[in-house]
């Protein structure tokens, strides 16, 4: 709690305020038309805008006049003086016709303060903040007035407020470094910058320190960083305060405010826009349609926030046979590999990945054959292909079938290719043809899928 000080207006500014009273010569002009101003000034410990001491603000204070007395620089150019009256205010007689300014040295000068014209105010959104002007040096709030013969009246608040704004994340990690962080009240918005000692807190400021709020409504804006939102806007000083929202704005009654010099605090709470962002799969394996003998699969995926699952199902004439996946845990990448074994046929495999939030990639599908059975070799009959029996020839020639295709053949370890079909031959082998050998000899078949099947026989 500070207590007021009283306006810095030292012994030499005194002095000089005397030399500045009226000159005779000016006062004494004849039949010069003059006019009267009565100037009021209150502190708004209610803080409203507006004078009214029946209303009592949260801690028990009401409006307050206050008789601290301003300094008037009549139209003629003098600078004119009253003390209150039994009433509290201040009358200024016998003053020129004409524009007439009233200065109101800050209390705790400069910027500790702001005042405001609460002249014929019916709430606090017909105020006006006084702008920075200067008694003998001194910075003052200053109000200008046209003196006419009728007589004039000023009402002028005086208000302390400040505000902050502390932004965090819903897990309550300070928002630092934000861009966009304001302060309003009155007609304007302060930009915020962010305390060193304290992440995430906000306040504004100006040349002579915080800035000091307009009573009213206060409100706080901010510009969550990217991916985010304001979750929740909430205030509080010792009380919690009613806050509303408009125009991406949130505010609440300075009247609610303990007192009027007090520091109420909004907490502003960012969350993560929820993820609308489906990730994506990549089949990476297979990436031909085979035939395999084993399916080795693997698919790779992404997202923007974070994968659940990576998910591969195997499917024979639209029935699922087979369903692997990975957990991802969180990651935005991940990849998902599964070997799987199965019966030779004709498969399809429908891959996709799910985020955390449940969105799920465009589903892949790709076909695939598997052929895990071994080439079947058999010998063929008839003299002219064959001569000798079981393992021991003269010269021998083979049958060879694949339901996958035949893609090869090696004999004693020499590869030999032949057009993939499903029936292939290997014909008229003997000592010298086609690297084969008196003696033992080995033939290796191979299909397509890459499975084998060795014979070895004996050539004479
Ligand atoms: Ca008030
Ligand atoms: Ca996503
Ligand atoms: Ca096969
Ligand atoms: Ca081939």
């Amino acid at each position: 709690m500070r207590t007021r000080s009283t306006p810095t207006l030292g012994t030499a500014a005194l002095a000089a305020a005397l030399i500045a009273a009226p000159l005779p010569a000016i006062a004494a002009e004849a039949d010069a038309a003059t006019g009267t101003l009565t100037v009021t000034r209150f502190d708004d410990r209610y803080a409203d805008g507006l004078y009214d001491p029946s209303k009592t603000a949260p801690s028990g204070d009401v409006d307050r006049k206050n008789e601290s007395a301003p300094r008037v620089l009549a139209a003629d150019g003098t600078w004119r003086d009253a003390s209150a009256n039994g009433d509290g205010d201040f009358v200024f007689e016998g003053l020129p016709l004409g524009e007439t300014e009233v200065h109101f040295l800050f209390p705790n000068s400069p910027g500790g303060e702001v005042f405001f014209d609460a002249t014929d105010a019916a709430s606090a959104a017909d105020i006006e903040q006084l702008p920075v002007g200067s008694f003998l040096g001194s910075p003052t709030g200053v109000a200008s007035v046209t003196v006419d013969s009728d007589g004039e009246s000023l009402l002028v608040g005086m208000s302390a407020l400040r505000l902050v704004a502390d932004v965090q994340f819903a897990d309550g990690e300070p928002a630092s470094g934000l861009a966009t962080v304001e302060l309003g009240s009155g007609d304007s918005w302060y930009p915020a910058t962010e305390y060193d000692f304290q992440p995430g807190t906000y306040e504004s400021f100006w040349q002579y320190g915080y800035i000091r709020h307009l009573p009213g409504d206060l409100g706080v804006r901010v510009t969550p960083p990217a991916g985010f939102r304001v979750a929740s806007v909430t205030a509080a000083d010792v009380n919690e305060l009613t806050v509303t929202e408009r125009d991406g704005a949130w505010y609440f009654p300075s009247s609610e405010v303990l007192n009027y010099f007090w520091n109420p605090t909004f907490t502003v709470t960012l969350e993560e826009l929820p993820d609308t962002t489906r990730p994506t799969a990549t089949l990476v394996s297979p990436s031909t349609a085979g035939p395999f003998s084993a399916l080795d699969i693997r698919v790779d995926a992404t997202d923007d926030r974070g994968l659940n699952r990576i998910v591969a199902n195997i499917y024979r004439d639209g029935v699922l046979v087979k369903s692997t996946q990975s957990a991802v845990g969180g990651a935005t990448s991940g990849t998902h590999t599964a070997a799987v074994v199965l019966p030779d046929g004709a498969y399809t495999v429908r891959y996709n990945a799910q985020d955390l939030a449940g969105n799920i990639s465009r589903t892949g599908s790709f076909s695939v054959t598997v052929d895990a059975t071994a080439p079947t070799v058999t010998v063929k009959d008839g003299v002219s292909f064959t001569r000798g029996a079981d393992g021991t020839y003269d010269l021998v020639s083979f049958k060879l079938y694949d339901a996958g295709k035949i893609d090869r053949v090696e004999l004693n370890g020499v590869a030999k290719n032949l057009t993939n079909n499903a029936w292939s031959d290997v014909n008229f082998v003997k000592p010298g043809t086609f690297r084969a050998v008196a003696g033992e000899n080995t033939l290796v078949v191979y299909d397509v899928a890459g499975n084998a099947r060795t014979v070895t026989f004996t050539l004479n």
